[in-house]
């Protein structure tokens, strides 16, 4: 199996005004991932990728649009996890067979399922295929939380290599990390990359490393160098940045940096608004004051 450590691009996806995929603007987007951000994988149809507003047949079409223009040359990652555990099932099926190098699958969200329905959920996604399974952790916004003792059991079977884990609780990290040594951790929260890389994950995959991967590749360098003075002067960097953006709306944001740079990265699936014209001046400031 590849090496699947490193830096990943949680992908966005450019939209019409009718909630159509821009084809053409997501190729840009993925050669930019590529030769700009110089991301080490991109991670596909993840919340970045606003998945959980799409029909069956647009992720597949983003799954094998990406993999036509990738090739081999990042690696790739495919978020499948759906509430619909079938269409789960039917997309692990169709990226495996595309190629994808892992799979991911969010917890089941929205009804309280106990762990053994969630266990049944992953088991059931796992054993429809032969390729490797990363579990994607985010509590914050599926309200579902996985204990260590839990997240142990998920880990049992083999194919299960790692978590993404999206949380801010580095006493679970660190528990995580010395309890499953041989399990792989990519960190989710971008603003904190540089603790999550000396607690010692292995990789991270992040909406804002669409537009600011190669300062983010430096602070994971950096950081687990035991350069940390170093890795947290450019951390302060991606935050002022990472905190533009969350004031003026996550993915219209980080679209509206790729359409300064010349990307057509389109717009939000709605329900999710658009970028607001008035603030595109507060975006060309900070594509220009930190060099993104
Ligand atoms: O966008 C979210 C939602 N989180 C991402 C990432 O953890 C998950 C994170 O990069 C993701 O992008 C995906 O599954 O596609 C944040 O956007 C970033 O840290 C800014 O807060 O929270």
């Amino acid at each position: 199996m590849k090496d699947l450590k490193g830096l990943y691009s949680a992908l966005l996806i450019p939209f019409d005004e009718n909630g159509e995929v821009k084809e053409e603007g997501l190729r840009q987007v993925i050669e930019h991932n590529i030769n700009v951000s110089k991301i080490d994988g991109l991670y596909v149809n993840g919340s970045s990728g606003e998945n959980f507003l799409l029909n069956t047949a647009q992720k597949k079409q983003i799954f094998k649009f990406v993999k036509e223009v990738v090739g081999d040359r990042v690696k790739l990652i495919a978020q499948v996890g759906s509430l619909d555990l079938n269409e789960a099932v039917e997309l692990a099926k169709y990226a495996t067979e595309l190629g994808y190098d892992s799979l991911s699958a969010v917890t089941p969200f929205y009804y309280p399922l106990s762990f053994n329905e969630i266990k049944h959920y992953y088991k059931t996604i796992i054993d429809a295929t032969d390729n490797s399974m990363i579990l994607y952790y985010i509590p914050f916004l599926t309200g579902v939380k996985i204990s260590l003792d839990q997240f142990a059991e998920l880990l049992e079977d083999e194919k299960v290599i790692g978590v993404k884990y999206t949380a801010a609780d580095f006493y679970q990290l660190e528990r995580f990390r010395k309890r499953f040594p041989n399990k792989l951790i990519w960190s989710g929260f971008d603003e904190m990359l540089v603790q999550a890389a000396i607690t010692g994950v292995d990789g991270a995959i992040g909406s804002t490393y669409n537009v600011n991967g190669q300062r983010s590749q430096e602070i994971f360098r950096l950081a687990k160098e035991g350069k940390v003075a170093e890795a947290y002067e450019l951390q302060h960097e991606a935050n002022d940045v990472i905190e533009k953006v969350l004031e003026l709306g996550l993915y219209q944001t980080l679209k509206e940096i790729l359409k300064v740079k010349g990307i057509d990265a389109g717009t939000c699936k709605k329900p999710m608004k658009s970028f607001d014209p008035a603030k595109l001046a507060e975006v060309e400031k900070l594509v220009k004051d930190y060099n993104l």
